[in-house]
């Protein structure tokens, strides 16, 4: 039953979830397992209405979690021309490279994705720092190996990149973080800005947190780290579950259905792994 029931929620085709929001589902459980969603929304100023979105799935059993996101419409890959690179605080070895998109779950800030009010220095763009009192701080780091806590928070060798991608993940998810999304205090943002769409001023300003690339003569541009897509975590009503009773509904053909969907993110998984392949080799050169 639990492993059917694992199943099911890895299985959940994004239809559904979008289906599902604006129901405002209760947070329904059965014993220790939990089902959250957000949809990824172009963060205001930054990313064009409509030019990116995303889908994210967080199911949690005990501290375990498994993450299923898909986005599209970011930034695609990193410029190759020099002077633009070093214009930008981008290092030279990673010309051409997928742009990496850096994505944490955003914990006790107001439990919403920031509004043009919060560029508070009036430049057009609102930065990672701008964006805390709607998102808060970090809780998780959404990495693609190694640790996801802060110590990964910036690393763009161990963030997912490109214009599109699936993640796919099971880690142990901290307290705090839970405690959050159980609290309705969670938010799920991915950085990095698209240069073809960006806001001018995130081009020519350092960013907010003071990061600088190894390898680069200046602090990176603003548009490598300011939030291109937000989406508040919510209870996934697909998780509802008749008290202590069976998951009705669903029936045999359904369970099939959700079955090949789960192959085919699978296949899709695949793609991902090939666009890491190369930023694992890409990584090495410095
Ligand atoms: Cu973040």
């Amino acid at each position: 039953m639990q492993t059917k029931k694992k199943l099911f929620l890895a299985a959940v085709p994004a239809a559904a979830c979008v289906a599902a929001l604006g129901a405002g589902a209760p947070a329904a459980h059965a014993a220790d397992s939990w089902s959250y969603q957000a949809n990824l929304a172009p963060v205001a100023m930054n990313t064009p209405s409509g030019a990116a979105s995303g889908h994210f799935m967080i199911s949690i059993n005990g501290d375990q979690a498994t993450v299923t996101e898909t986005v599209s419409g970011l930034a695609d890959k990193l410029p190759t021309d020099k002077k633009t690179l070093d214009a930008l605080g981008i290092p030279a070895a990673f010309a051409g490279a997928p742009f990496p998109h850096v994505q944490h779950i955003h914990i006790n800030g107001d439990g919403m994705c920031p509004t043009s009010g919060a560029d508070t220095n009036g430049d057009g763009v609102i930065s990672t720092v701008e964006g805390q009192p709607a998102y808060g701080k970090i809780g998780t780091t959404l990495s693609t190996k190694g640790a996801t806590d802060g110590s990964t928070a910036l690393d763009v060798t161990k963030a997912p990149g490109g214009a599109s991608f699936t993640y796919k993940r099971t880690f142990t998810l901290n307290q705090d973080t839970l405690s959050a999304i159980k609290a309705n205090k969670a938010v799920v943002v991915v950085h990095g800005l698209n240069p073809a769409n960006a806001p001018k001023a995130s081009l020519s300003t350092p960013n907010s947190l003071g990061l600088t690339l190894p390898g680069a003569s200046k602090k990176l541009a603003l548009i490598g780290t300011a939030p291109a897509l937000c989406g508040k975590l919510e209870a996934s009503q697909m998780n509802t579950t008749p008290s202590g009773g069976v998951q009705t509904g669903g029936g045999g053909t359904s369970g099939l259905q959700n079955q090949g969907l789960f192959y085919g993110a699978g296949a899709l998984l695949l793609g991902a792994g090939a666009v890491l392949t190369v930023r694992r080799r890409f990584g090495k050169q410095h």
